[in-house]
């Protein structure tokens, strides 16, 4: 990195101030109106599509041209076509973007080692002028490869290939080209989605075009065992210099790792002469995510635009990791360790893995280990290690003179936390210092002496797909998977997600019986679905595992039974929501309570082993012999959505789950994108799961705004489907009999039972078909399970719902179909990271509202109601959960188009996730969050169809929201603005629960 700004003056410069003012007088004035965009019908729309052609044959000449005023004003020269290499060049490579710098870095290497190898960049793609092209070719050139970062399936080629060979044969051809006979061209796809590109994989390409059939429409980066594109690649070779800095840092999501590393590239690329680079490799998790930091540092230009390939520095920030990974894969010999480590000097060593302990001693490695946790407890920081951790690698990877690192550090701890006052400051310095005091280095013995082998990445019990696919994925070896390891349809198999044991919280939940009240409570906010409880027969206890925990269950339905709550810790993310809603306490000590925090370690074993036992205990049946209106007996039913990615505490999740717990063995689940489909459905694995019948949701996303409709073609699908069926059922009366076709056309399937019932009449249904030849027979057969209900839910975030995708969310609320609308509304863009929304409420900062959002929330389901044959709950569980419970269950039972609007709390709220339930009751007392139902069923009833469910407001709103950075940090930075909006959001509230309460006061006698 080193960045030089152009001055202003030298942008004026750039631009033709008489082409701006010629620009502007064409825009649309009134004072000279003119027309655009009229439509044209098939007389002129030709002519006028080519009335444009003389600007796009003149715009290369145009284009260099200004390229070289550009030159002349800035020393940076650009061409139409840059070539690099040996003038002499016999092959060569054509392509554009940022791979170009790696392959130019394998051309110098190339060229060095005499090899007449070039590279010609196209820096104007279109219009793509051949003459251009032409000239920058060198003329020895015998064999070209075009690489494109794209694929166009069924095309001959893709888009720079097939110009490529156009420029070149249409040069021959009309023989302007130095060369009678075409040179061999080969096309080659290389680094979709960003996919690694190194030198060594440019090689390859070169070495290609030696051979006297070089392989056409090849890939470079994987292999493609299935129609054989790709190269072989020889991945020792590499072109990275010797006099570099190269640091490897493993970090966990959200521990500050990643900004430490910004903040090293800023102290030596702005404050010394050196130059850095940063690339952030993350996984798809929200939290106890792996982040991998690769930098590079160095006294010449990098220009080295891909991963750091062998590292002379590796950082560890969290010991876990070295059972998980192979940390010094990329180590080269010589390089320095360093290790935060919860043991001491003495014991770091024995507990390396034995791998790791070999691959040490092998490549000389310097070993150093500190206990950053202890340090940063020590110093008041919690778990904030990330100035320690800088310090070391300053300290011990000579990246910069010791001294002149340390005063560095400080100097950006004084910029970063001057505002927060000296003591903050000085608490910062404390630790750069106590860092140095507890680092040490560790003696390397001649001998590996560990028998600690790498933890498999998923348990041996696990599917053949999640052994070989999956487990690879997790591992961090996804790039190496074979083309024949995936799906052909981008098709994956459900409840992958129980085979990932991440065991990232340091402390989970225990339960004491004695206290519990069986209320449920923890079980329906889990986020992560980790905490569950079972009610069962006493004679399911044999075999049950020494200290299983279990009490007398307190159900009027279900005597002389037995209940249990069980975590799988190692699912668990420590996020304390069950602990914080528990509300059974010990009356002698108000602190102990019936869940308390405890470490993970020392009862992962004993846990694993239980939860093993809890899970093959019996799932409560939907029978009808208990009904699932409450939380205390919703909390009894499986979830079908287990351990995803959320970030610890998500206040989005404990909604879905709920949704799977009550539906989900039925359900058909559109997801836009956003978190949800994240958490939801990135891979490696899947949480949506299915139940012992193998039955679970079905889900699918689409895009991010298209989710209403393509959840409203799952039901139009689904329905056509369904009315064939019965169709078929109707008119294949004699094969099936009466009495059957009459039971399946008639049952009632508004209650499980009557859907259970249902279901056993397909099954009746199948065997009377199975050996049956008539074509309509068959295809009864096909589409039988349709004759079971099935629920849509078309579920998203408030980005989806209330911007990007409303249009068609309002289209499918008119649709008058029945389908399911789960908004999550966490009142930002989560996903990307907190952008402003029309859910965002007035006077929270989110980004795009820097300055606080200075327009109130829109009011989805006021608008939603309109239509009057919508179905709308607002619900927070956190402040109402049977409430939550009933919303959903009147929601999935309404015959026409359902919306939950549902609140949820997102580290993007910058509360402390613990306390993410109690929000939301906040919320919901300050009257910011009404609670309510509209249910246009209860106006045939001749009842107000509104009913508010939630009290008046009992606290100011300024007590709930600045309990919230997003308001708080208003308040910091600009408190008159903050005040103002304040009074203006107050006033809002008042306005809005007055006018709710009108409507929920409307006679409809
Ligand atoms: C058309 C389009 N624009 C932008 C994006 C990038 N994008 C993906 S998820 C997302 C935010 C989703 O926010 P929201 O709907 O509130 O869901 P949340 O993440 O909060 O659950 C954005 C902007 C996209 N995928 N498609
Ligand atoms: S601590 Fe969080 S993730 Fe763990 S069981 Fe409790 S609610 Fe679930
Ligand atoms: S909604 Fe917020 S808390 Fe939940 S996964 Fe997304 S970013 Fe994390």
């Amino acid at each position: 990195m080193k960045i030089e700004k152009l001055s202003d003056e030298v942008i004026r410069e750039t631009m033709n101030g008489e082409l701006v003012r010629e620009h502007r007088a064409r825009a649309l004035s009134p004072d000279h109106p003119v027309m655009r965009g009229t439509a044209q019908n098939p007389d002129v729309f030709f002519q006028s599509r080519e009335r444009a052609n003389l600007f796009y044959s003149q715009t290369p000449a145009i284009v260099e041209e200004e390229m070289k005023r550009f030159a002349n004003l800035t020393g940076r020269s650009y061409q139409l076509f840059e070539y690099a290499g040996a003038p002499d060049a016999e092959r060569l490579i054509v392509m554009m973007g940022s791979g170009c710098e790696t392959a130019e870095e394998t051309v110098d290497t190339l060229q060095a080692a005499g090899e007449k190898v070039g590279l010609l960049k196209v820096r104007l793609y279109r219009p793509f002028s051949v003459k251009h092209f032409m000239a920058s070719l060198p003329k020895s050139v015998q064999a070209i490869a075009v690489l494109d970062r794209t694929k166009e399936s069924g095309s001959i080629g893709e888009p720079l290939y097939l110009d490529v060979v156009a420029a070149l044969s249409e040069s021959v051809m009309d023989r302007s080209a130095p060369f009678a006979t075409l040179p061999r061209i080969i096309g080659g796809r290389y680094g979709l989605s960003s996919k690694e590109f190194t030198p060594a994989m440019v090689k390859s390409v070169f070495d290609e075009l030696t051979r006297p059939e070089p392989k056409n429409h090849f890939t470079v980066g994987i292999v493609d065992d299935v129609t054989f594109s790709s190269l072989s690649v020889d991945s020792s070779f590499n072109t990275e210099p010797e006099d570099q800095v190269r640091a490897l840092f493993w970090g966990l999501g959200a521990d500050g790792t990643v900004s430490a590393n910004k903040n090293s590239i800023k102290i030596i690329g702005e404050g010394t002469p050196n130059f850095a680079q940063g690339y952030f490799v993350y996984d798809s998790k929200k939290s106890g995510a792996m982040t991998v930091s690769h930098l590079r540092f160095g006294s010449k230009p990098i220009h080295s635009p891909y991963l750091i390939q062998r590292a002379n520095f590796i950082a560890v920030h969290n010991f876990t990791f070295l059972e998980k990974a192979d940390v010094l894969e990329r180590a080269m010999d010589g390089a320095t360790l360093l290790l935060n480590s919860p043991y001491d000097a003495e014991g770091v060593w024995d507990h390396l893995p034995q791998a790791m302990q070999e691959t040490i001693i092998a490549k000389g490695i310097k070993l150093y280990a500190i206990n950053a946790y202890a340090v940063a407890k020590e110093k008041q920081l919690g778990n904030r290690i990330n100035t320690i951790m800088q310090t070391c690698f300053f300290a011990i990877s000579g990246v910069l003179p010791r001294e002149e690192a340390i005063e560095k550090i400080k100097e950006s701890i004084r910029k970063t936390y001057g505002k927060r006052g000296e003591p903050v400051v000085r608490q910062n310095f404390a630790a750069v210092d106590a860092a140095l005091e507890h680092l040490h280095e560790i003696p390397i013995p001649a001998k590996a002496t560990s028998t600690l082998a790498l933890a498999p990445a998923v348990s041996p019990m696990a599917p053949d797909f999640v052994q070989h696919v999956t487990a690879e994925i997790i591992a961090g070896r996804g790039d190496q998977l074979p083309v024949s390891a995936f799906p052909v349809d981008g098709t994956y198999p459900v409840g992958t997600s129980k085979w990932e044991k991440r065991n990232i919280a340091q402390e989970v939940p225990v339960w004491e019986p004695d206290l519990c009240i069986e209320c449920g409570k923890c079980v329906l906010v889990c986020p992560h679905s980790t905490i569950r409880a079972k009610v069962f027969e006493p004679a399911q206890l044999t075999g049950a595992p020494e200290g299983f925990k279990n009490i007398p269950a307190k159900w009027r339905e279900l005597p002389d039974q037995l209940y249990t709550i069980q975590v799988a810790v190692e699912d668990c993310t420590g996020c304390q929501l069950c602990v914080e809603v528990c509300p059974a306490k010990d009356k002698k000590d108000p602190s102990r309570k019936s869940l308390n925090m405890h470490p993970q370690l020392p009862l992962r074993e004993t846990e694993r082993v239980n939860w093993d036992f809890f899970l093959q205990l019996p799932e409560i049946k939907k029978n009808g012999h208990l009904g699932f209106g409450s939380v205390k007996n919703v909390q009894l039913l499986q979830p079908l959505f287990e351990f995803s990615g959320a970030c610890a505490g998500c206040g989005e999740t404990p909604y879905i789950k709920l949704m799977t717990q009550l539906f989900g063995d039925r359900a058909v689940i559109a997801n836009a994108t956003g978190c949800s489909s994240i958490y939801g459905g990135n891979l490696p694995t899947t949480p949506y799961t299915i139940n012992r019948e193998g039955r679970g949701p079905a889900w699918s996303n689409s895009l991010f705004e298209d989710n209403a409709e393509f959840g409203l073609g799952m039901r139009m699908a689904l329905d056509h489907q369904t009315a064939y069926a019965r169709d078929l059922v109707a008119r294949l009366r004699d094969i099936i009999g009466d009495d059957l076709a009459n039971a399946l056309l008639t049952g009632d399937q508004s209650s499980y039972e009557g859907i259970n019932k249902q279901r056993d009449l397909v099954v009746e249904l199948r065997t009377k078909l199975d050996d049956r030849e008539e074509v309509e027979a068959r295809d009864l057969l096909s589409i039988a399970d349709t004759l079971v209900k099935k629920t849509v839910w078309i579920v998203g975030g408030d980005g989806w719902a209330y911007d990007i995708g409303y249009g068609g969310l309002d289209h499918v609320l008119a649709s008058g179909q029945n389908v399911n609308i789960l908004v999550l509304d966490t009142e930002v863009y989560s996903n990307t990271g907190g952008q402003a929304s029309k859910a965002t409420p007035l006077g929270a900062v989110a980004k795009f509202a820097a300055g606080g959002k200075t327009t109130a929330k829109k009011d989805l389901g006021m608008t939603a109601m309109r239509y009057g044959n919508v179905y709308i709950a607002q619900v927070a569980m956190g402040a109402n959960d049977t409430h939550t419970v009933k919303a959903f269950i009147e929601a999935e039972a309404h015959p026409g188009p359902s919306l939950i609007i549902a609140y949820g709390q997102c580290i993007a709220h910058g509360i402390d996730m613990a306390k993410g339930m109690h929000q939301q009751k906040l919320a919901v007392e300050s009257g910011y969050w009404p609670l309510y139902r509209y249910n246009p069923k209860l106006e045939d009833e001749k009842k107000n169809p509104f009913q508010l469910d939630s009290h008046d407001p009992k606290i100011p709103l300024q007590e709930y929201i600045y309990t919230e950075g997003r308001y708080r940090m208003l308040q910091r930075s600009d408190p008159e603005t903050a005040q103002r909006l304040l009074q203006n959001a107050q006033q809002a509230v008042q306005h809005r629960w007055q006018h709710y309460k009108q409507l929920s006061q409307m006679s409809f006698s």
